[in-house]
Parts: structure tokens; sequence; C-alpha cells
């Protein structure tokens, strides 16, 4: 088991395709090409309407977006051992996981241009609206799994979360919950170094992330999170166990924010240009497509024609989402509470009787 192999106190970390591509024979998954090119194709497609957002955003047609540039296959690895009946719980920068998951890509797009319908992404679907309270989806993965558990359900629940987030109360009472209670729960904690502009160094004492799992009574591993392949065969791993009824396990995917943390920070300001480069140099799609050049399943010239294709299914996708209806007024305020308390009440009036003005 790779678990066993990689113990987190002894500091390893699982990797199976090195940063040029090659692959490790002996630990290889066996996916079959057509799912092999399918994934290329979601990691690509994040990558595109990554960068599309960033545009949207500053020609003021998106809000505030976290890029998940230099992440796709941490996202992605995890989410490809899932099964349909599943569940996944996310934080707000795992957009690749949406997209293989099945969640349309304008769905997602609405919601960063403010549109609640934005985390609607169908029927069946089982993905939970995004959380951006740092660290408050960790017990609600831990609930959703549980009760699978409980109802006798064969499900498990996958839980990204990042470095900062493991920080929070959060984290720790969920984990410890999940330990003592054997819910079929994967944590993902997505390593990219950096919380804003605080630095993982600042976040714990720890060594690693993964070796917290040991305190909590259950397995962690540590894995190189730009290599999908390894993200796959530990999240395979984990999920299986889960299962089985054998409980949670924690997976540290070691990544980088390639780029700011929001289209509202600066990354300039408190890290290197190095830094970046050496983690350039680590990309994950440049990784996994030289792999699947090596492979023969792959050349420049349908590479040419998947980017032509994407950019404008992405295209496509934005005008699906600008010409989705807006909210009323009355919808914005009917959401969060199933009574709506006096303030509000007040603020819906005032609207009401002149929508021009503006809060003081
Ligand atoms: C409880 C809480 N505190 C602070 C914030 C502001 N905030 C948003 S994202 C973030 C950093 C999160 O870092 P990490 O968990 O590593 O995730 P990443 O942004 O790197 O994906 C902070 C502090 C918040 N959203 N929620
Ligand atoms: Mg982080």
């Amino acid at each position: 088991m790779l678990v066993d192999d990689y113990d987190p106190l002894k500091g390893r970390m699982l990797q199976i395709l090195d940063k040029d591509g090659n692959v490790n024979k002996e630990l290889e998954p066996k996916i079959d090409d057509k799912r092999l090119l399918d994934v290329y194709r979601t990691m690509l497609l994040t990558r595109m309407a990554d960068e599309k957002s960033i545009r949207l955003q500053r020609q003021g047609r998106f809000g505030a977006y976290p890029s998940s540039r230099g992440q796709e296959a941490s996202q992605i690895g995890p989410a490809m051992a899932l099964e349909e009946t599943d569940w996944m719980v996310w934080a707000f920068r795992e957009l690749g996981a949406l997209l293989l998951r099945g969640a349309p890509l304008w769905r997602t797009m609405l919601y960063w241009m403010g549109n609640e319908e934005g985390s609607r992404y169908g029927e069946g679907v089982r993905i939970t609206p995004s959380s951006v309270p740092v660290g408050s989806q960790v017990p609600h993965a831990v609930g959703i799994s549980f009760a699978m558990k409980y109802r006798n359900e064969k499900g498990v629940t996958l839980c990204f979360f990042g470095d900062g987030g493991s920080s929070e109360g959060d984290f720790h009472e969920g984990l410890n919950f999940a330990g003592v209670m054997k819910t079929p729960t994967v944590f993902v904690c997505q390593n990219n170094q950096w919380a804003i502009s605080v630095p993982r160094e600042k976040q714990t004492a720890s060594k690693t992330i993964a070796q917290k799992a040991v305190a909590y009574g259950f397995p962690g591993i540590l894995v190189d999170g730009n290599d999908v392949l390894a993200l796959y065969s530990a999240a395979k791993e984990a999920v299986e166990r889960a299962r089985r009824g054998e409980g949670p396990t924690l997976i540290e995917s070691f990544t980088y924010r390639m780029s700011d943390h929001t289209t509202s920070d600066d990354a300039t300001r408190y890290r290197t240009e190095q830094e970046l480069k050496y983690w350039t140099e680590r990309d994950p799609i440049t990784r996994f497509r030289t792999y699947l050049m090596k492979k023969g399943i792959w050349d420049d010239v349908k590479e040419k024609a998947l980017v032509a294709e994407l950019g404008q299914f992405v295209e496509e996708e934005v005008k699906k989402a600008e010409e989705h209806a807006r909210p009323t007024l009355d919808e914005v305020f009917s959401y969060t509470y199933a009574e709506m308390p006096d303030d509000l009440k007040a603020q819906l009036d005032s609207h009401r009787r002149d929508p021009g003005r503006k809060e003081g």
C-alpha cells in the first residue's frame, strides 16, 4: 500500500511522473488512453478558462477571481478517483476538480459574476457550493460522509482545503471527528505554499501537513501535487479504503499557486521571481503532456486542434453565462434566511422605494 511505503513521518513524497514527464513504470496506474486524454483535455480547459477569467475580471465582467493556475493536477487527480455517487466538497480555487466532475463551465463563471445560480451544477452532480470562509467546509465534508456511513450508503466524500485552512479550528475538529468515527472521508490539503501572503513556514511548525494525520489516528501521505498520476493513485487507494469502511485519509498535495491569490492581489510584493521560475519548470500540464507524447498518444497537431476547440468552447460558455438572467432584487435578499430578519427587511424596503440609492 502506498500509505505504508510513504509513511509521512519519514518525509518521503510520492511521485510517479517526474518533472520531465518520465514515468516510474512500477507505480504507473492502469488508466485507458481515452480516459488519459479526457483528463488532459480537462487540465487544458481549466488553464484556458482560468486565463480567460482573469481577463474578464480586468474588463469588469467578473468579480474577484481566485486562479487555479499550477494546481490543475492537484485538483483533477483526486477527483478522478470518485464515483458519481460520491460527494466533493471544495473551497474556492478548485475549478479543475469541478470541471472533471461535470460542473458546467458557464455555471462556474456565473458564480464569479456574482450570481448564486452559478452554484447550481445540475441534478445528480454531487458538489457542494464553494466555501469561502477558510476551513469551514471541512466539518461539512465530515458531516456528509458520516451521514452516508450512518445510512449504510457506500459513498465517499472528497474534501479540498488549503495549507492555510489547516491552521483553522474547523480543520482540527473535522479530522478528529473523522478519525474517531472512521468516516469515509478523503481529505486533500492543496499545499500551494501560500495563504495569500503568508508562507507555508508560518502556517505550521510541523515538517509536513500529511503527518498531522498520525495524531488523528489515520493514514496520511505526501504527494507531488503537480503529478496527476500520483494524486490519482493516492486518492484511489484512499477512496477504496474509505469505501471498505476503514476510515479517512489525509493527502497533502505539494503544489504551487502560480498566480496571484486572487485578482485583488499582487504576489510580486511578497515572493521572488526565482520561486515562480522553479515551479514553472514543474508545470503539471507540461509534464502530463510530455508523458502522453512519450506514450505516443499525443502530438503537436492534436495539441493545436484542441487549443482551438477549447478556445471556442470557453467563449461560448462566457456568452451563456452573460446571457443568463440576472437575479431580481427579491431573489438577492431571499436565499440566506428562512425568515428574513428585520434589518434585511428594512434594506429591501429601502431599495424598493429607491432602487438607485447607494447605502452610505
Ligand atoms: C475564516 C477566514 N479567514 C480569512 C479569510 C480571508 N482569506 C481568504 S483565502 C485566505 C487564504 C487561504 O489560504 P489557503 O487555505 O492556503 O488556500 P489558498 O488560497 O492558498 O488556495 C484567507 C486568509 C477567509 N476567507 N476566511
Ligand atoms: Mg494555500
